[in-house]
């Protein structure tokens, strides 16, 4: 039997089986992914100009969104008896596949642009045992050299968004958001780095829509960093360069898959500037308690820029939050350190709570 976790969090195979491909009961291998909360945001909302809640993805075992996948991904390729995985990966899709191949019983190799993975992730990987192994180049070359890995070495799964059981895993969330709203939302914003999750997200609502349990689907609003923003101005990316490391990506695999989402859903596609994406990120710490990591940022970064411009859309709208702020605490302490200690004394205590600074910066 596949190794279960017993109450609470079923994981999104068991939960959603029937939209699923074939995974026989013995090959899942899940950490009780998925059923992520769907947060309020009201003081957003009002900067915007519409409800706004936030699919706080990084509540998922691993703390981003590539769970959904990879419970999937893994499985399957149990099931097909692969000895091992390999993927290319900006960091969180290594760290999901690092903790699933671990739960599943197989060697994972994961090749990453070096020194350019957020902390967090970095330690994951190393946590789980799995091998790392940085190459002098970005995600691009990386993707390029795991997909040409898989091909050669018999036995080794492919586990990047290219593979359709990430996807399939991925458009979980559409469901969870619809559930959770009681219908589709007006808008959904999320970052767009390899186009893997916009891609999976529409094809969700599209067969949501499609069973007859919606009659309409969400316009999708897809957001890249300004310095890795191909799908914006049409041209691969040689040297993509972001604050928002996990979007730093110059050659989307699946480009094809969000222009579609973007045509089909009648949304939209288009860059957030570094200091929009921090603001955002800041904003969304400060002001609503939800802390995400940088590119996570991005959807809502978009949207307070359509709403400066008059241009936000109107109703529900989900802004998919990715990834969990503590994977990348080096980002917070370039902008803001401890202070310096105190005497511990009552004076000393009450000197420094006067001042007017929460926080040193
Ligand atoms: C937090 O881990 O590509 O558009 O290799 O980690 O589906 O690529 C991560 C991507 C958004 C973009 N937010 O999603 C990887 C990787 C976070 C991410 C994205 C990523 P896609």
């Amino acid at each position: 039997m596949g190794v279960r976790t017993v109450g609470g969090r079923r994981g999104v195979i068991r939960k959603y089986r029937d939209w699923l491909p074939e995974i026989p009961e013995e090959a899942i291998a899940s950490l009780g992914e998925g059923d992520t909360p769907l947060i309020e945001a009201p003081r957003l909302s009002e900067k915007i100009g519409a409800s706004l809640y936030l699919k706080f993805e990084g509540m998922n075992p691993t703390a981003s969104f590539k769970d959904r996948g990879m419970t999937v991904a893994l499985s399957r390729a149990v099931a097909a008896g692969s000895r091992a995985c390999v993927c290319a990966s900006t960091g969180n899709t290594a760290a999901a596949a690092s903790a699933y191949s671990a739960r599943a019983g197989i060697s994972c190799f994961v090749v990453v642009p070096a020194g350019k993975i957020a902390l967090g992730k970095a330690v994951q990987v190393l946590a789980h045992g799995a091998k790392i192994i940085q190459i002098e180049g970005n995600f691009d070359a990386a993707l390029r050299l795991s997909k040409t890995a898989a091909e050669e070495l018999g036995n080794v799964s492919l586990v990047n968004s290219v593979n359709p059981d990430r996807i399939e895993g991925q458009k979980t969330a559409s469901f969870e958001v619809c559930e959770s709203l009681g219908c589709p939302p007006d808008a959904l914003a999320l970052p767009v780095g390899n186009a893997g999750n916009i891609t999976a997200y529409w094809k969700g609502f599209k067969e949501w829509r499609e069973a007859g349990l919606a009659q309409a689907a969400p316009r999708m609003l897809g957001f890249q960093a300004e310095g890795a923003s191909p799908l914006v101005t049409g041209q691969d990316f040689e040297s993509p360069e972001t604050v928002a490391s996990a979007i730093r990506i110059g050659a989307p695999a699946s480009r094809e898959g969000a222009l579609a989402a973007m045509h089909e859903s009648g949304g939209l596609i288009e860059s957030v500037t570094d200091a929009e994406i921090l603001a955002a990120q800041e904003a969304l710490a400060h002001e609503e308690g939800v802390f995400c990591e940088p590119a996570s940022a991005a959807g809502v970064a978009g949207l307070l820029k359509l709403a400066r411009e008059g241009r936000a859309p109107e109703g529900v709208v989900v802004s998919v939050l990715t990834g969990h702020g503590l994977k990348d605490p080096d980002v917070i302490l370039s902008r803001t350190r401890l202070p310096d200690p105190i005497p511990a004394t009552f004076e000393a205590l009450v000197e420094s709570m006067r001042r007017v600074e929460p926080a040193a910066r």
